[in-house]
């Protein structure tokens, strides 16, 4: 239940009041703890942002992506089964990044093969909260009487395949957060916002009306070393599987790698547990872990 004085808030300045909504729920959340060690959160300070749910930009995806990648008034209209023509004329994103702390990133920079034990947690458990925030966000919204999805969610969410991108879902959360301005892709696949590219991502459609938050960079591989002069290539070495080469991410050995450590576990670390989860190894140790790595060459070139 809202405060009287939240309820306000998200009358008079809807943006501000859920930024600091889901900067709240993260900060205080049980579920944003690992399992193993209470007291150590999961995720840091989320960065929010809100993409104009009628962005040419999800026509785009259509042909980018998939004709089955949905577009936001799809995935609300699906998700509330409503006809597309009953929604409101203003429909917008809620982008949220949840960086990893630095213990799990430091954690992770050391392994060769398989992730540490906080990455694979963060994986498993992370992803778990990241629901809890997809909830809360929708419980939310609706409380001050909006519409609201997460798609993720929803049971429409699936993932598929096609010969043009590989494997790919019909919600994108990395491509709402390039909508809503949050970063670009890269070399290694992953998606380098300005808290670096080791964290995890979600989203909300709503008919509230909220301000795009904009986007500063020139292409959907603008903060990527590699795709701006050319040098770098940390993730290709990073990677166990052989899955980055300068031609890109192979989807295929990646998956096929995830699920091999995932059902055989390789280290010591794991021999409690059923799985691990996830790899990252191609997030932790490299330049664009922490930051913009094209900002930071920007600035020491003067
Ligand atoms: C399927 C899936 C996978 C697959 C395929 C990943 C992929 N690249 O699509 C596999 C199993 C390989 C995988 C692996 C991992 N995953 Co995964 N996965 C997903 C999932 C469920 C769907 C991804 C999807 O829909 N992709 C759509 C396709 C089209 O994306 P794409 O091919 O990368 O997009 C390219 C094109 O669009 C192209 N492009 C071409 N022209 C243009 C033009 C424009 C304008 C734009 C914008 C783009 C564009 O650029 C992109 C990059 O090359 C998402 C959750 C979600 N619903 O989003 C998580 C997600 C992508 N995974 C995530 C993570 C963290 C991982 C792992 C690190 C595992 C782990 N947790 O330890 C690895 C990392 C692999 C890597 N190197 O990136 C995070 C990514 C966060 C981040 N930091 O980037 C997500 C978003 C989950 C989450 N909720 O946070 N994953
Ligand atoms: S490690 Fe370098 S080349 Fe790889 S994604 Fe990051 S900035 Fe790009
Ligand atoms: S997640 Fe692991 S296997 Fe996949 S590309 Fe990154 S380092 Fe390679």
């Amino acid at each position: 239940m809202l405060s009287p004085e939240k309820r306000e808030q998200f009358q008079k300045e809807p943006a501000q009041a859920i930024e600091d909504d889901i900067r709240a729920f993260v900060r205080t959340s049980p579920l944003n703890r690992m399992p193993s060690t209470r007291e150590l959160v999961v995720f840091d300070e989320p960065l929010v942002r809100f993409a104009d749910g009628d962005d040419p930009l999800y026509d785009q995806y259509k042909t980018i992506i998939s004709a089955a990648h949905l577009t936001p008034r799809e995935a609300l209209a699906l998700g509330l089964d409503r006809a597309i023509e009953d929604l409101p004329a203003r429909i917008s994103v809620i982008s949220w990044v949840l960086p990893i702390t630095g213990e799990t990133r430091r954690s992770n920079r050391m392994e060769k093969e398989v992730p540490s034990r906080r990455w694979s947690h963060t994986r498993y458990y992370g992803e778990e909260f990241n629901d809890a925030v997809r909830k809360h966000v929708v419980e939310v919204l609706t409380e001050v009487g909006a519409l609201a999805v997460a798609p993720m969610l929803q049971p429409y969410f699936r993932t598929m395949s096609n010969e043009q991108v590989g494997l790919f879902s019909n919600w994108s959360e990395r491509h709402t957060a390039y909508a809503a301005g949050h970063g670009t892709f890269s070399l290694s696949d992953g998606f380098i916002t300005k808290r670096g590219i080791a964290h995890r991502c979600g989203s909300v459609v709503t008919d509230m009306p909220l301000p795009p938050s904009g986007r500063t960079y020139t292409d959907h591989l603008s903060n990527c070393l590699f795709y701006v002069d050319g040098s770098c290539k940390a993730c290709i070495a990073r990677c166990p599987a052989g899955a980055i080469t300068e031609q890109g991410h192979s989807k295929a050995k990646c998956m096929t790698y995830l699920r091999t450590i995932g059902y055989l576990p390789l280290s010591e670390e794991y021999k409690d547990e059923s799985s691990v989860y996830g790899c990252g190894l191609c997030q932790t140790n490299v330049p664009c872990e922490y930051r913009i790595p094209t900002k930071v060459e920007k600035m020491r070139k003067g």
